[in-house]
């Protein structure tokens, strides 16, 4: 038996183990060799700690090479991949941490003594640390290991994954990700968007969510290509690099971004076939001033954590600006009515889809997993959409009470609830509204019983409590939020009351 998803990178790996699979912008590379050298070592440290196979290895740190090793190495040592976004407050790791319960948590050293005592108080029995640089213990403890390392074996349904998704309701839910859930969707990409072994992907997205982590690092390991690797997106770094690359992936904010800037010309990107856009709604506006300066099309492409990519534009038909393509090939997708399931051959519903690249269900939320698929294996997004007489597939927007700013998700009854908890507020409602920059940005409309209560104390309060991408960017004060005649917050009406607050 083979450890099915590093096996089957493996088997993609370049004859010559010395071309670079990441390539950095100090002008060092680490080779194929590197990869199998040190994550052999890493897994070997993390059998030493005592990882056993389906045991979880959460990680909140700096995007950096050593960090995405990690992530090849729990992989091979047949644990269970848990990626943190380094925003998190110690508030929000102590959920997770509590709740997949991780054999080993490896985390920043400047965080060391507040992470340590989290550990302790959660039961997590290894903290180890890791700095953007290699700075830290875990590197030191991995180089007196062997890098000769039998990867540990594991079929297509073991779980290789959980990311964490926030919900509408209640707790953040852990997605499930197969062996097979990733293996099979890093095929269907390569070969959907023609990857081989000559790519070079400019990679400056975050490694703790599935665009960046398994979109983009997994097709490249599945044709054993190269990647440049930059610590994140700055639009004037991409210019630098963009002449050795041949594919970029981003979401939108990149795209418009990179737009602002005189220097990304035509000729600067003549040479690039691929620009992917995904994660949030990619502005037909955006679409069509990408291509009216560089004469290529954006392939907008729709995915989700639980599901993976379902649905892209086409790699060589019309890229159509406002849709996001056609469902990958073995992706079923339909659109059915919200409230009765009933297929919609015209118009608007929900999109559900079924594929080996749907996750295995929510870490241990049987109901709220069964609530979310169909009797017949169909997963429920809780995006709204319809399908053109084409075949093309729109988001129309979303069941789900949702806002995405610059590609992450931000669930408004997770703010609202931190809001709520401050003495003095009667209640608040949290939308979205549109953002020139990050599409959409966070508000918060409040009513308030303590007079005193203002902006900056609200802010202040909620600055420990939620990642900053999560913090509103405003917060307005109402006597009363309006409501419908059945006594729900008529957050629709404060959406169009605010639509213009950031120009
Ligand atoms: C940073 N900040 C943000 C965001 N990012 N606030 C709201 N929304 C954000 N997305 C905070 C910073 O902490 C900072 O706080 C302030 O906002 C301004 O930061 P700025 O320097 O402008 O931002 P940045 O650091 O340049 O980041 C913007 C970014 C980044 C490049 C768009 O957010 C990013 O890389 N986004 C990609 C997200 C992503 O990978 N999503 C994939 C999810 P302060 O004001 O205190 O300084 S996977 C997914 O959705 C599915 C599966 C899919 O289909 O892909
Ligand atoms: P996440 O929970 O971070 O995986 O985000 C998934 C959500 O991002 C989806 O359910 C969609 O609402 C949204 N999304 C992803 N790609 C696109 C896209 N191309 N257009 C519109 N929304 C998208």
């Amino acid at each position: 038996m083979s450890n099915h998803l590093f096996s089957f990178f493996r088997s993609r790996f370049p004859a010559d183990l010395g071309k670079p699979f990441l390539m950095l912008p100090s002008g060092g590379s680490l080779s194929y060799a590197d990869l199998i050298d040190r994550t052999g070592r890493l897994a070997n440290l993390f059998c030493s700690l005592g990882v056993k196979p389906g045991d979880r290895i959460a990680v909140q740190t700096e995007k950096s090479v050593d960090a995405l090793l990690v992530y090849l190495a729990a992989v091979r040592a047949g644990a269970v991949y848990l990626p943190l976004n380094p925003a998190y407050t110690v508030g929000e790791v102590r959920y997770f941490l509590g709740d997949a319960a991780p054999v080993l948590f490896i985390c920043r050293p400047e965080d060391e003594d507040g992470m340590r005592q989290l550990a302790q108080q959660v039961g997590v029995p290894n903290l180890h640390l890791l700095g953007p640089s290699g700075e830290g213990d875990l590197l030191t403890l991995a180089a007196g290991q062997p890098s000769g390392f039998e990867d540990v074996p594991r079929e297509e349904e073991d779980l290789a994954a959980i990311l964490y998704t926030s919900g509408t309701t209640g707790r953040s839910k852990g997605a499930m990700l197969t062996h097979g859930n990733l293996q099979s969707n890093a095929e269907t990409l390569r070969k959907y968007w023609r990857f081989t072994s000559e790519d070079r992907l400019l990679h400056a997205l975050p490694i703790f969510h599935t665009h960046g982590l398994f979109v983009a690092t997994n097709s490249i390991l599945a044709a054993g290509a190269s990647m440049t690797f930059l610590p994140r997106f700055d639009a004037k770094e991409l210019i630098r690099h963009l002449p050795n690359a041949t594919v970029l992936m981003g979401v939108p904010t990149f795209y418009s971004r990179l737009l602002a800037e005189e220097g990304f010309t035509r000729e600067l990107v003549s040479h690039m076939r691929l620009f992917v856009s995904g994660s949030a709604p990619l502005s037909a506006e955006t679409h069509k001033a990408f291509s009216a300066r560089t004469g290529q099309a954006i392939l907008e492409r729709y995915g989700m954590t639980e599901t993976n990519m379902n649905a892209s534009n086409p790699y060589d038909g019309e890229r159509v600006p406002g849709s996001v393509g056609f469902p990958l090939p073995g992706v079923e997708l339909r659109i059915t009515d919200p409230e009765s399931g009933a297929l919609i051959d015209d118009g608007i519903g929900v999109i559900e889809v079924r594929g080996p690249n749907v996750f295995k269900g929510y870490w241990q939320m049987p109901e709220k997993t069964a609530e979310d698929f169909r009797a017949d294996g169909f997963f429920i997004t809780g995006d709204l959409g319809h399908i053109d007489e084409r075949g093309y597939i729109f988001i129309d927007g979303r069941a789900k009470d949702l806002i995405i700013s610059g590609g992450f998700n931000v669930y408004p009854a997770e703010v609202e609830a931190a809001i709520d908890a401050i003495p003095g507020i009667a209640e608040s409602a949290v939308i979205g509204v549109p953002h020139a920059d990050m599409g959409e940005a966070v508000i918060a409309v409040v009513q308030a019983r303590d007079p005193a209560l203002d902006e900056t104390k609200v802010l202040q309060a909620l600055s420990d409590q939620l990642a900053r991408y999560k913090q509103p960017r405003c917060v307005l004060f109402m006597p009363e939020l309006p409501r419908n005649s059945m006594g729900k917050i008529q957050k629709k009406l404060l959406r169009e009351e605010n639509a213009e607050l950031f120009g």
